[in-house]
């Protein structure tokens, strides 16, 4: 067992975590082996990304034939086939009139290149004065300079303030009052899409709005699921005052919701998408933005021998996260994961929902196969509440995730309904045997 002491672990309390490891050696399907041979069943789907069950063989297949062939090719100025064919797929998924697609490594650098390229646009129409993106209160758009202007978590902003770009934000869709055991989208609330015309667009004005990017299922803030209504009106007033509107699809997209994205989800086509995570089942790091043809188009003039778009990474496209994509993009469709999302949707529903009489669940809310069960937050300190249960029920053999107080539970499309019974019979025993510290919480 190597130390601990060097690594510094990404959004983990490191002294926590290094006096009290939680180690996993390998996994297969559903579940996660630890380093003392304990099965841990994976409820996050790694942190939503393995969407097909770990080491899927086909896969890891594509991935060790591609590293027996081509190991490494940048795309600057050359290029290899596996980037084009995955590019050629995923536009053939996606919305018609968004078929241009950037590929990067992560969620974050996905937000940054999609917010580069609503400024080159604008740019490109003689609008460089418009520069101001609006996000949404608990909205998370990864941890870029532009990522955490645009997002909404105090938390990752607090640090960083001095550093942020210009951006506004709308309310979060979230409302207590009416949305604590909603199934599924709110039938209530499509009126708060409308304050980005009153209050945004009438403060700013429009002609300095770049554009509008909100995830249309809040994820890891503990997913919040938008009214019935809400993306549409999003949709009319970018339209009414040429906005650009992103769907930072990096959890919805590749199939949580039981479709390819969001977008064909709640029937709206936005002009960019930002996806990761689920593209490569998780089997390495890609990301990419869709654009629109006409936002593509718009960018694509200049000097015949200049790059239109001074941005890429060194690993934009890698060969390896390629073969992963398009064996990822194959099991989906072939063994029809969306389908099966939409299956299990109700059944997962039901599931969750069997947990609001649990002692101290103040909310449970679902979509697809992501839920979020809130707990009501120790007095004077939020978020221990949901740390404690979380470590509780990772104790018992489930890996769920806890922003906050509320416990996220987003299990591999792969789950059967035993699987999801299983885990849900596990929180339910972590929230109702509390760590000794939560125990007469309310
Ligand atoms: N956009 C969204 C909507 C995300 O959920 C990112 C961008 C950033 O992606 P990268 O690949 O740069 O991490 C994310 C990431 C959680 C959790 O606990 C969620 C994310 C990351 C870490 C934890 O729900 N989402
Ligand atoms: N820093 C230095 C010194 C570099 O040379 C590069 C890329 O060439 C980068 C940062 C950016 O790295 P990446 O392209 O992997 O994002």
């Amino acid at each position: 067992m190597p130390s601990l002491d060097a690594f510094w672990m990404p959004f983990t309390p490191n002294r926590q975590f290094k006096a009290a490891p939680r180690l996993v050696v390998s996994a297969e399907g559903l579940a996660y082996r630890t380093a003392d041979g304990r099965e841990v069943l994976d409820g996050t789907s790694g942190l939503w990304c393995v969407g097909a069950g770990h080491r899927h063989p086909r896969i890891a297949e594509a991935m060790k034939r591609q590293i027996d062939t081509l190991d490494f090719a940048s795309n600057f100025q050359v290029g290899h086939p596996g980037a084009f064919a995955l590019a050629e797929r995923i536009a053939a998924l996606a919305p018609p009139g968004l078929d241009r697609v950037f590929l990067v490594n992560s969620g974050s650098e996905a937000c940054d290149t999609a917010m580069k390229i609503a400024l080159a646009y604008w740019r490109s129409r003689g609008e460089g004065q418009r520069n101001l993106f609006v996000g949404r209160e608990r909205g998370f758009h990864g941890v870029g300079f532009g990522g955490i202007s645009v997002g909404g978590m105090t938390n990752n902003r607090r640090a960083f303030g001095g550093a942020m770009l210009r951006a506004d934000h709308l309310r979060s869709t979230w409302d207590p009052r009416t949305q604590a055991f909603a199934r599924g989208q709110p039938a209530e609330g499509a009126a708060m899409a409308d304050e980005l015309e009153a209050r945004i667009v009438a403060l700013h004005d429009a002609s300095n709005i770049a554009a509008v990017i909100v995830e249309p299922v809040a994820g890891s803030t503990g997913v919040l699921v938008p009214p019935v209504g809400y993306l549409q009106r999003l949709r009319a007033i970018c339209d009414r005052h040429g906005l650009l509107l992103v769907f930072d699809e990096v959890i919805t997209g590749f199939g949580r919701l039981g479709a390819m994205f969001a977008a064909q989800a709640f029937g709206v086509v936005p002009d960019m998408i930002l996806f990761a995570k689920t593209v490569s089942n998780g089997a390495a790091p890609l990301g990419g933005v869709i654009v629109s043809r006409k936002v593509h188009d718009t960018v694509m003039h200049g000097p015949p021998h200049l790059a239109e778009l001074m941005h890429g990474y060194t690993c934009s496209g890698h060969p390896l996260a390629c073969a992963a994509a398009l064996a990822t993009i194959d099991v989906l469709e072939q063994e029809d994961l969306p389908g099966r999302v939409r299956e299990l949707a109700p059944h997962f529903e039901a599931a969750v929902h069997s947990l609001a009489d649990a002692p101290g669940v103040v909310s449970v809310r679902n979509i697809g196969l992501a839920a979020g069960i809130e707990l009501a937050p120790l007095p004077g300190e939020p978020g221990r509440r949901g740390a404690e249960v979380q470590a509780a029920v990772f104790d018992r053999g489930l890996l769920t995730r806890a922003p906050g107080d509320t416990l996220v539970l987003a299990p591999p499309f792969i789950s059967t309904r035993s699987d999801i019974d299983r885990m849900v019979a596990m929180l339910r025993a972590a929230i109702e045997d509390p760590p000794p510290s939560s125990r007469g919480a309310p």
